[in-house]
């Protein structure tokens, strides 16, 4: 064969190889929806006190029975004027002695990891724990208090599945990065666990669907 046909169709064929998006992550590395969490379940976290900021707040995550996705409901205070904060998932709880520094890295159950940054359209390509990556950072005017509610995909509320996130922490951060508190979530319904709950929402998610 000829060395200059071999050598185009050589080229053609690493371009075929190549991938046609421009994010370079790897989709091995994607989260899987999560579809069989368990109705109904309820996380709590409070943000430890600190001595070094004015950040308090909380997050709550439970679960629907009209959606596989759990609910998430966040709110942080005592933002320094003209900052904002990112807040995440880590992968281990807070120690005995309060150091935010002792959770680890973000709940990364498949292997991502933090480069490049989460792109907030392709949620699916984020670390699983990078709440304010995947939904947005954390910002308030003065004085207020910042608030969100979402739906999260790729959160489990079952123990032992690979995205659980109930014997975790979470941790806000300062726009460096530095790791102002933190909190570890506590099981306030398990999953599975309340059997006579009612979905307001299932009505209307229903007549939709219809
Ligand atoms: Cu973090």
């Amino acid at each position: 064969m000829h060395l200059t046909l071999l050598t185009s169709l050589l080229g053609l064929a690493l371009a075929m190889s190549m991938p046609t998006c421009t994010a370079a992550q790897n989709t091995s590395t994607n989260a899987p929806v999560v579809t069989d969490n368990e109705p109904v379940s309820v996380h709590h976290a409070s943000l430890l006190p600190k001595a070094n900021t004015t950040v308090y707040g909380g997050i709550t995550i439970s679960s629907r029975l009209s959606s596989p996705a759990l609910a998430v409901d966040v709110y942080i205070g005592g933002i320094p004027e003209g900052q904002f904060l990112y807040y995440h998932i880590h992968r281990a709880p807070v120690p005995a002695d309060g150091n935010c520094y002792g959770t680890g890295a973000h709940l990364d159950p498949y292997g991502r990891g933090q480069q490049p940054p989460c792109n907030i359209t392709a949620p699916n390509t984020c670390e699983v724990g990078d709440l304010s990556g995947k939904h947005g950072v954390a910002w308030a005017p003065s004085g207020e208090v910042f608030r969100a509610s979402y739906s999260e995909f790729f959160l489990a509320n079952t123990p032992g599945a690979a995205a659980y996130f109930g014997d975790l922490s979470w941790v806000v951060h300062a726009p460096n990065s530095d790791r102002l508190t933190c909190g570890n979530f506590e099981v306030v319904v398990p999953a599975g666990g309340a059997g006579d709950y009612e979905d307001e929402d299932d009505e209307v998610v229903a007549e939709w669907r219809a």
